[in-house]
Order: C-alpha cells, then structure tokens, then sequence
C-alpha cells in the first residue's frame, strides 16, 4: 500500500525523521538494507561471554573497540570503501557513540548553513530531552580505567586548559577538556535506536522494513512516485508512494550520493557509470531528464592523526584485543553482566579536549584531542611497554577549508573519488601546529614517553609521511551539501533535492561543514530540524 513518507535508511537522520513524521500523523515506511542490532531490536550477534544474556555486540559500549578486529564484521557496508555501518541504526550502531551537542557556531551561517537553519536551539533541545548525553555511563555513575584522562589533563593543564563537562556549554571550545560524553542509556548503546525508533514503532502508521536495499528512485522528471527496493515480495520490487508522497533519503554520505546517482541525479561522468552497468543502467530515467547537481562534491571529513604514549600509570587494557574472545578480565566480564557497569559500559575513549588555533591564513581552526587506553598501530624505533600504551587522536574540526569529492566506481562501489584531507596548506599547517602544542609540555609529567612518533622523528617529518588513508576520520559530510544556489548545492533550505517536487536528503550528506566535534549530535539536531521544515513545507501528503 501506498504511503505519505517513504524514508530510505535507518541511521540516525533517517531514525529521527522517520519517528517525527510519523508522530504528526503521517503514514512512514522506513526502509533499511541491514539487519538488527541490539538485542532490544532482536539482534543475537554476541560475544560468547555474553550467551545466556540478551546482550549483542552492538548494545556492550565496551566491546566498540572490537569493531575493527572482528572477522566477521558483517555490518560493515561491503559496497563502500570506508568504514560504513549497513545496520539498523547505521553508523550510530557500530560507532565509538562520542555525542556533543551541538554550538552557535556549528550553525552559524559563516559554517554555510542557509539562513533558515541558526536557531537550532529548540531542536538541539528536543534531541537532549530524548537523547540526553551522558559523560558517566557506568550504572553505578563511577568512573572506570580513568589514568589516561589524569594523564592528559596533566599534560594539557600547563598549556592553560581547564576542565569542563563539556555538553553543559558547547560553545565553549577553546583550551577545554572533559570526559568523554556518550549517547549511551543505562550502561549500554542507546542512540536513536533505543529512543526515537521506540516511539516510531508503537504507533500503527510506521513501519519498519530491514534487508531491504533501495537501487533508485522512480520518477517521472521532477516527480517521484516511489523507489525501487531488491524486495522479491512487492511487484517490481516498488513501494509506491502516496499521489502528493515524498521520499527521504537518509543512506548516509555514501549511501545517499549513490541512490541520486541511480536515479539519475548527479556529474554527468557517475551517471554515465550507471548507464553501463548492466542492471542500474536499464533503471535510469532517460537522459533528457537527467538532474544535473553536485552530488558527491564539497566532501569533508576530519584529517586525524594519532600520537602514541606510554605512562606508567596507564593501563593499556590489553589494546582491547580480547573483549570480544575470549572476553575481558572475568571481574569485569561479570560486573558488567549483573549491572551494566565497569570498564565495559564505556566505549574506549576518556577525555576529549579542543582548542581554538590560528591559521598562516589568518583564519581561525579548532582541534579536537580524544584520548583512550591502547593503541591501533604502533611505530617505533625503541622498546616500550605495550601495557602502558594509549592513543591520543587528534583532529583537525571546525574552519577546515579542505575539500574532496566522492562516488562511485563502475562496479557501483562508492568510494573516495579524491581524498578530503589537508588539501588546503593552511589546513595541514594548523593541524601540525596543534600537534606540537599538544607535546609541547610532556616534560611537566613525569614518566611519559612517546613512542610513534619516535625521538628521532620530527613532528613535520611524521605528518608528511602519514598515510593520507589512515587519517579517515569517518565522518564524511557534504556530498548533498545543503544550500540556495541549485548548482552549488544539492539540496534546497528545506533539504529537498533542487530541481525535483518531492524528494528529500536528511543525513550527514547535507551538512555543509564539520562541526568542533564528532558529528552524530549535530547530525541528529539537524534531523529534528529538517522533520518540523519538511512538516512546514506546502504540497506534501
Ligand atoms: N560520530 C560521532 O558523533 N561519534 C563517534 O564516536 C563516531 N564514531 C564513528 C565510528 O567509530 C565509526 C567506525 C564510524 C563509521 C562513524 C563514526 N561516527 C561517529 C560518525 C557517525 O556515526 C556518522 O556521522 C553518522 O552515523 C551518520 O548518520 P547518517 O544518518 O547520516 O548515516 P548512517 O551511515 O549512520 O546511516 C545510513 C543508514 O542507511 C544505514 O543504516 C545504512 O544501512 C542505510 N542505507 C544506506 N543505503 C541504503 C539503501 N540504498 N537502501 C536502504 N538502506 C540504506
Ligand atoms: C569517532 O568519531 C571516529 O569516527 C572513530 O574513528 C573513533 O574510533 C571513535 N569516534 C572513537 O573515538 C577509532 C578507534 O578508536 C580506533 O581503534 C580505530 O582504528 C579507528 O576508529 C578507525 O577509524
């Protein structure tokens, strides 16, 4: 049957527009090409410490680190070149769950956002009221394996930071550390999963629909009638749409470029690719009215590098190698199992700091720091005590001018077309200028080492040498960047694709620039944005 909304992809944009249209009364269909997650959701992936529980992989924050070592990581977008979550709840299933809300200043015009879009407050305020973040998600509201968040405020204190709860002033960003916060729920993955699809699915006009992959849209030039899914069970394949329906893409930066691309819309040479392919080439709309946007264009994602210590004080926690299997120390294995608390109710980071830098250009950068226990990839030309390792990552955020672009291959893989990352001289100058900030006073904390890079390696030398791959953030942005320009944006104010009456982007893909933190806050405040404006917009069912 016909519907008002048809919502392509269950990540946190399509969650939280799918539960806010159909609180309004409207008929929505989300569709997802993954399966569950969290037990809550009937997944049943779990580590084997955890049979007899209703706990998956994807509701023990503990577990996040393992993400990356796990043979079987079947919730990784095969069709995709980074790291994408093909799961209910997308990225926000598989994510390290880092959740800040939102600032001024990740609105204000001069990010890009139209003028329609800097009061975010009273949406900002509605994810907190569902979602509210928390910097203690422990159930017994202690703190657990904290040494390397001691450890890093010692490092950072000479350098004139001081110490926030970070989410109770966001606008505040410069020289500022705190716990990492988290949109975790009682000791475990919480997210848009556990709230807003909650409330979605307990009213009779929504529904759910997971392994079900959308190739395209069906339109008839700027009309969309309905998308065209690998579902054998519908005739065609099609869910249609109500006459005045829309459809709402939410497939992620990715996934959403490539769905537009299918149908029709995007550079003429990723349409072409399509028209070749065997089975998405039949689908496509003839070339007369074919939609020619920029999709795929203005991508950004944060340039990350990792410094490696090591502290006597720090517990490197094994590099989380065997939380999965065989499992964590038993003590903390059965702590968490009885009450959701312990070192496995946080996700692997423990402090986060950001400071605001100057650019050769005279424009101004932020960066932001995460630290945490362990290390994914050591260099060094010394020995070290891998016991005693963590992380400090940090990233170049708000006020990067570097750009990319993404899409796809001819295979109809998306992929990084060209690379995001200190493309901009003054972006890579700011970020090596943080970097030396960030060592600049270890000689105030005694016992730390660094140990990649090594003492025989500059600062300059290490950036230069990094391998661009490896400085993926995972927090692509801007391939349908919004805007009032048709041409230099993909999607209009009200997020709907220029040139079509009914067809609509609400994810990462149409945020026109990083915020100071990891994204999903924003991603999500900008979803309850978009709901009320799609809601508001004259013409819809
Ligand atoms: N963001 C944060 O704020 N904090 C973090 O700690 C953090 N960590 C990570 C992280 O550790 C990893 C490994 C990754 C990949 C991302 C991280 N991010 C973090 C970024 C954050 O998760 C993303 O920015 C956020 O999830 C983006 O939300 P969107 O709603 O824009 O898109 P998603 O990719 O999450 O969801 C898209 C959904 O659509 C998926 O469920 C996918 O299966 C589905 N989909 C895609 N194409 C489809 C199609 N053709 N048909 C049906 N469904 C489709
Ligand atoms: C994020 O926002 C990033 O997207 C992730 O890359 C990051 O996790 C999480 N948050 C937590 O800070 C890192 C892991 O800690 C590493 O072990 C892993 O190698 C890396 O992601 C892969 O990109």
């Amino acid at each position: 049957t016909p519907v008002d909304y048809i919502i392509v992809g269950a990540g946190p944009g399509g969650i939280i527009t799918a539960d806010r249209l159909s609180q309004a009364g409207k008929s929505v269909l989300l569709l997802e090409r993954g399966g569950p997650s969290t037990g809550q959701t009937g997944g049943t992936y779990q580590a084997p410490w955890l049979v007899g529980t209703n706990l998956t992989k994807f509701d023990v924050p503990g577990l996040f680190e393992s993400m990356f070592t796990d043979p079987n990581a079947f919730w990784w977008c095969k069709d995709i070149n980074v790291f994408a979550g093909c799961i209910l709840g997308g990225g926000g299933a598989v994510n390290g769950a880092l959740y800040w809300l939102p600032s001024d200043n990740d609105f204000a015009l001069g990010t890009g956002w139209p003028s329609q879009w800097t009061n975010h407050q009273p949406y900002t305020a509605a994810l907190k009221a569902r979602l509210p973040p928390t910097d203690a998600p422990s159930t017994d509201g202690k703190r657990y394996l904290e040494q390397v968040s001691d450890v890093v405020a010692q490092l950072l204190t000479p350098q004139g930071y001081s110490s926030a709860t970070i989410n109770n002033s966001p606008n505040q960003k410069d020289h500022v550390y705190g716990y990492s916060a988290y949109d975790f729920i009682n000791g475990k993955r919480g997210g848009p999963v556990a709230t807003y699809l909650q409330t979605a699915l307990a009213r009779p006009n929504f529904k759910l629909k997971l392994f079900t992959n959308v190739m395209n849209v069906i339109r008839n030039g700027s009309t969309i009638t309905g998308v065209q899914t690998n579902d054998t069970t519908v005739p065609g394949g099609i869910y249609p749409l109500n006459p005045k329906g829309r459809v709402i893409l939410a497939g992620g930066s990715y996934g959403s470029a490539r769905i537009l691309f299918r149908s029709g819309i995007g550079p003429t040479d990723m349409i072409n690719l399509v028209k070749a392919d065997p089975i998405a080439g039949p689908l496509l709309p003839p070339q007369a009215q074919w939609i020619n946007l920029p999709v795929g264009y203005n991508v950004s994602d944060n340039p990350s590098i990792n410094l490696v210590f090591t502290h006597p004080s720090v517990n490197s926690y094994d590099n989380w190698a065997d939380v999965f299997t065989p499992g964590p120390p038993a003590a903390d294995a059965a702590q968490y199992i009885a009450s959701q608390s312990g070192v496995m109710a946080q996700a692997s980071p423990r402090i986060n700091f950001w400071s605001a830098l100057g650019g050769t250009d005279g424009a101004t950068r932020w960066m932001q720091g995460t630290a945490r226990p362990g290390a994914a990839s050591v260099n060094s030309s010394f020995p070290y005590n891998a016991t005693q390792m963590f992380t400090i990552t940090a990233y170049l955020s708000a006020g990067i001018k570097s750009r990319g672009r993404l899409g796809i291959n001819a295979a109809m893989t998306g992929t990084p077309l060209i690379n995001p990352w200190l493309v901009n001289a003054a972006d890579k100058s700011t970020l090596i200028q943080g970097l030396k900030n960030i060592v600049s006073t270890m000689s105030s904390v005694p016992g730390l080492t660094m140990i990649t890079p090594d003492n025989t390696t500059t600062i300059d030398a290490y950036v230069n040498s990094y391998d661009p791959s490896t400085m993926d953030s995972n927090h692509w942005i801007g391939s349908n960047i919004i805007g009032t320009v048709a041409g230099q944006a993909v999607v209009d104010p009200n997020t709907k694709v220029f040139n079509t009456n009914n067809l609509f982007v609400v994810d990462a893909s149409i945020v026109p620039s990083l915020p100071y933190g990891n994204p999903h806050g924003l991603i999500m405040s900008m979803a309850e944005q978009a709901s009320a404006k799609i809601l508001a917009l004259a013409g819809g069912p």
